[in-house]
């Protein structure tokens, strides 16, 4: 009885706690791994932060680069990077050179 009622407990956390896992993920799962090859690509120079230059190709980046760059120091860091949504435009464009 007690072995089954631990089974029970567990398959009921696992079963709780696994759809807030995918949903989480599948929420991430672009800006964790898609958005740090995105920004790789983009970073031409290999110096971990984008200037205007780099990104002067994205027309959505360009627009959003001021928004993006919490800090104001001029270059997006990857962090700041990270708060970026690319639309499946942006994203079309940048995974050939992927
Ligand atoms: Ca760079
Ligand atoms: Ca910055």
């Amino acid at each position: 009885m007690r072995k089954t009622a631990l089974v029970t407990g567990i398959l009921f956390a696992m079963g709780a706690t696994a759809p807030a896992m995918a949903a989480g993920q599948s929420e991430d799962d672009w800006t964790a791994s898609n958005n740090k090859k995105l920004f790789q690509t983009i970073d031409t120079n290999g110096d971990s932060v984008l200037t205007q230059n780099e990104v002067s190709n994205y027309d959505e980046i360009a627009n959003l680069f001021t928004h993006l760059d919490a800090d104001g120091d001029g270059e997006l860091s990857n962090r700041e990077f990270g708060e970026f949504n690319p639309s499946q435009a942006t994203i079309n464009q940048a995974k050939g050179k992927m």
